[in-house]
């Protein structure tokens, strides 16, 4: 792996890349520098059968920290080099580096002294409304349509659910038959949850940019545990703010796990979602009326797309999500529709909490 290495414009000494195991999709990589005091950095290998375009990725992820750099630089801030990432190009002066047998890899710099948390308290999830909020504010000046979808249609319901349409009527791993009550509680909520599509034809419900994977351990948090910087850049791309709000519900005010194999461990943590609503709200000065008000319906749309995007995976025999065991694709689209369910059964108090913050 030292031999990838070397393609970047890396001046440094550094040792051989480390696996780290984060997130579902690409492979990464430490590499650390041998001489303390010197840069370290992140190496990635871009999963390039999901992220089919690395071209208007790379470019996508080039023209966001710019931007944010650029402004954060403008407001005098300190630090900037630990508040946005900083992607090293390679020799040649391209944002990634394909190898002979057809591997997209890409480098940032490393971010010293972060750590990340898996679980929230109140506290941190307020921070990391902020975080989002601010993140969301600072791109609202870049024009929507300058960032290319990196995953054509990646949170269009309609889309998901023709994906599923698709892997039942293929049935490729023969699973359909049986899971019927998933494909009932699915198919019972299918008008309600495509309702942002039909608004955004309507014009009654813009689209702006989004970081769509609004997980807590996609931000590196300081020493004092203060969010410093955003990362997984990936699928920063236009959508419904509904996307950013909701993913973080779905992660984080849950009492449960993503893919908990406990059902009753599931239910919707009310203090989290105030805490991160009332965060999100302070930044997020930008939100319309409509907006602000489809905030839970955003919460109960990224589960149920979750949901559809696991079962779906379920069912085409596991070939998008990496998996722990053989069943862990039919777990998740269980835990994820319990969650549904959850928040269905809070829906007027997540609106209540709403109103009281707006
Ligand atoms: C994937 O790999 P990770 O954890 O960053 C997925 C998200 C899902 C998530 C489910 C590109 O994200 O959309 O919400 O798994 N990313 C992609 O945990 O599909
Ligand atoms: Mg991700």
């Amino acid at each position: 792996m030292k031999d990838l290495i070397k393609h970047f414009a890396i001046a440094n000494e550094v040792a051989e890349p480390q696996p780290l195991k984060v997130g579902h999709i690409n492979d990464s990589y430490v590499v650390r520098a041998v001489h303390t005091g010197e840069k370290s950095y992140f190496l990635q290998r871009i999963n390039h059968h999901i992220f089919q375009n690395v071209d208007g990725l790379q470019r996508n992820i080039e023209k966001v920290t710019e931007h944010i750099r650029h402004k954060l630089l403008a407001a005098g801030e300190p630090d900037v080099d630990r508040k946005v990432l900083r992607l090293v190009p390679t020799r040649e002066g391209k944002l990634y580096h394909r190898t002979a047998e057809g591997d997209y890899w890409r480098v940032y710099i490393l971010i010293e002294g972060a750590t990340s948390q898996e679980r929230v308290t109140p506290r941190s999830a307020e921070l990391a409304g902020e975080a989002f909020g601010r993140f969301q504010c600072q791109l609202a000046d870049l024009p929507f349509d300058a960032l290319t979808e990196s995953i054509p249609d990646f949170h269009n319901m309609e889309y998901r659910l023709g994906q599923l349409d698709d892997a039942l009527s293929a049935d490729t791993a023969g699973r359909k038959a049986s899971c019927p009550d998933i494909i009932e509680a699915i198919d019972r909520r299918r008008d309600e949850m495509c309702m942002a599509e039909r608004m955004f034809r309507e014009g009654t419900l813009p689209k702006r940019i989004n970081h769509c994977d609004t997980k807590v351990n996609n931000i590196l948090f300081d020493e004092a545990g203060r969010p410093m910087c955003i990362v997984d850049l990936d699928t920063v791309m236009p959508g419904f703010v509904l996307s950013d709000f909701g993913d973080f519900m779905r992660t984080a005010a849950n009492t449960g796990l993503e893919d908990d194999p406990n059902l009753d461990n599931i239910h919707v943590d009310l203090a989290i979602f105030e805490a991160y609503a009332r965060g999100y709200l302070h930044e997020a000065s930008f939100l319309t009326d409509v907006e602000k008000q489809m905030l839970p319906f955003g919460c109960r749309l990224l589960s149920y797309m979750q949901t559809v995007r696991f079962f779906t995976d379920w069912l085409n025999g596991d070939t998008y999500y990496k998996i722990g065991y053989p069943e862990h694709n039919l777990v998740r689209t269980k835990s994820q529709l319990r969650l549904l369910e959850e928040q269905e059964k809070v829906a007027d108090r997540m609106s209540d909490i709403i109103e009281k913050l707006s």
